[in-house]
């Protein structure tokens, strides 16, 4: 039976996980048979026109039609219509592996120009894993790839995979967004920011420095757009399959472990990466004499890739204390906000990119290739949209400096200043003040008196020729004045003129 709305066509890829699973003598195994059982059943999946069977490529060469079913009408005024492709093999997601997430981002290939958007069930054990990883494998995405899965089966009485399920299915089948998401007990998020948090809770993942890039309510959705991220380059949907998931490794520091452990791990025959998983904003004990890293520094001269990231859910690894220093000294990589997930699966992919030298794959580590991180341009404010001149780091970074400065905020300046990598206190901005002309005029003279303390100077001259004491004392702070006085200040000579001048001539 037709309808007079539209629809569009989704393709749900089942992996295996909870959802589908039912219950055997060895306890809970993934069952066949989802779509027939578990969603059409169900009015919320099936408005009940018995649609035609939708075109399937089950891999690269071979089409099969497989049974349709389509959602009564939306919210949006659309209908849903979806078909469900089953792995030959399913999986507790606690077995997946890089061939698993081949076969994933293969079948949204082969299906790709068939369908709006592609919805695939998974278990959560290694959920955010999967959607890592399928972020960097499916690039210049155009459609949405929402995954998802539930913490009890669809088969149970008191379950979450209805709403998980309904929920990426009606977004996959309206909204254009063109990333790799996990859509969870209400809230879409980034695939490649998100961890799981709960092993039974309905609200079992988090994305902790990341926004959800939508929620949804009894009004419907609400996406977020500022924060979807979007193709940009001029290039078609490809494929990057075979992550070298083989040759990387995790550790996790802890008080009182012994360099031998960590070398032991390194010296991993065919060993090419490790993520190790530091305290806070990066650091890690050096060792005895300084064992430990010497032991990173060897292996950084081998050629191991090594990426720093913090066991702190929120915040980001930076040279921000000397631990971290020395660590980033050694040649280890500093992680920013990556999740380990995200972390592991990058480092993957780019070791698995043929002809990236160990240059490149450091450098692209530490920038933002799929949203999963957050750039230091983009801590403290957004960028200008695209095709709008775009600002340097050092510019990006002097800016957060500044907003910090003018809101008298003497922390965070103490923070950007103590990781500085870009000469903050040589730095100007548009209108050429340094962070002191923006301190004289600023609301906090803490920090000014900071800023003077760490040898900003005090006769660098802005674009209209003025020096930080001039600014002060048009503004009329007193303290400053004095404060700058008493670091060695004096008005410039064109200053002393011209203002010799005005007062001259009024
Ligand atoms: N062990 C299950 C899996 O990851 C857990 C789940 O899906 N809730 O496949």
């Amino acid at each position: 039976m037709a309808s007079q709305y539209p629809e569009n066509r989704v393709l749900i890829i089942m992996t295996g996980g909870t959802i589908c699973m039912r219950p055997s003598p060895e306890g809970l195994v993934p069952a066949r048979g989802f779509l027939e059982a578990g969603m059409k059943p169900n009015p919320s999946f099936n408005d009940g026109s018995k649609p035609d069977p939708l075109p399937v490529m089950t891999d690269a060469n071979t089409e099969e039609y497989l049974p349709s079913l389509r959602t009564p009408l939306s919210t949006y005024s659309r209908h849903v219509r979806y078909t469900s492709f089953e792995f030959p093999i399913l999986l507790d997601s606690s077995s997946i592996s890089s061939a698993g997430w081949s076969q994933i981002a293969n079948t949204i290939r082969n299906n790709y120009s068939r369908y709006d958007g592609f919805v695939v069930l998974h278990g959560t054990d290694s959920l955010a894993y999967t959607s890592s990883a399928l972020s960097f494998m499916l690039s210049d995405l155009g459609k949405p790839v929402i995954l998802t899965g539930s913490q009890a089966s669809i088969f149970a009485l008191q379950s979450d995979a209805v709403d998980n399920l309904l929920g990426s299915l009606i977004i996959a089948g309206t909204f254009t967004i063109p990333e790799v998401c996990l859509f969870f007990n209400e809230a879409l998020y980034r695939g490649n920011r998100t961890t799981k948090v709960s092993a039974s809770s309905f609200s079992a993942f988090a994305s902790p420095n990341c926004d959800p890039l939508a929620k949804i309510s009894a009004m419907g959705a609400e996406v977020n757009w500022n924060l979807i991220k979007r193709p940009t380059a001029i290039a078609g949907f490809k494929v990057i399959p075979d992550l070298d998931t083989a040759h990387v490794a995790c550790l996790r520091i802890f008080p009182g472990i012994k360099p031998e452990m960590i070398d032991g791990v390194l010296r991993v025959p065919g060993l090419r990466g490790l993520i190790l998983e530091t305290f806070g904003s990066g650091n890690a004990p050096s060792g005895e004499d300084g064992s430990l890293t010497s032991i990173i520094r060897a292996a950084v001269k081998r050629g191991i890739v090594i990426v720093n990231v913090s066991q702190c859910q929120t915040g980001s690894v930076s040279p921000l204390y000397a631990p971290a220093t020395v660590l980033g000294n050694a040649g280890v990589v500093f992680g920013h906000d990556l999740t380990t997930e995200a972390a592991l699966t990058k480092l993957s992919f780019l070791l698995a990119l043929p002809g990236l030298s160990y240059e490149e794959i450091t450098k692209q580590m530490q920038i933002s290739l799929r949203g999963e991180m957050t750039e230091t341009a983009k801590l403290q404010f957004s960028h200008p949209a695209s095709g709008l001149p775009s600002l340097t780091d050092q510019q990006s970074v002097f800016t957060a400096l500044g907003y910090a400065i003018a809101a008298g905020n003497l922390e965070s300046v103490i923070q950007l200043l103590n990781g500085d990598q870009f000469d903050l206190l040589g730095a100007k901005d548009y209108a050429e003040n340094t962070a002191v002309h923006l301190a004289a005029v600023g609301t906090n003279n803490d920090v000014l008196r900071e800023l003077l303390k760490r040898g900003a100077s005090i006769h660098v001259r802005n674009r209209a020729a003025n020096t930080p004491l001039f600014l002060a004392g048009k503004v009329g702070n007193q303290e400053a004045v004095g404060l700058l006085r008493e670091a060695g200040a004096h008005l410039h000579i064109e200053e002393v003129e011209t203002v010799g001048k005005r007062n001259h001539d009024m």
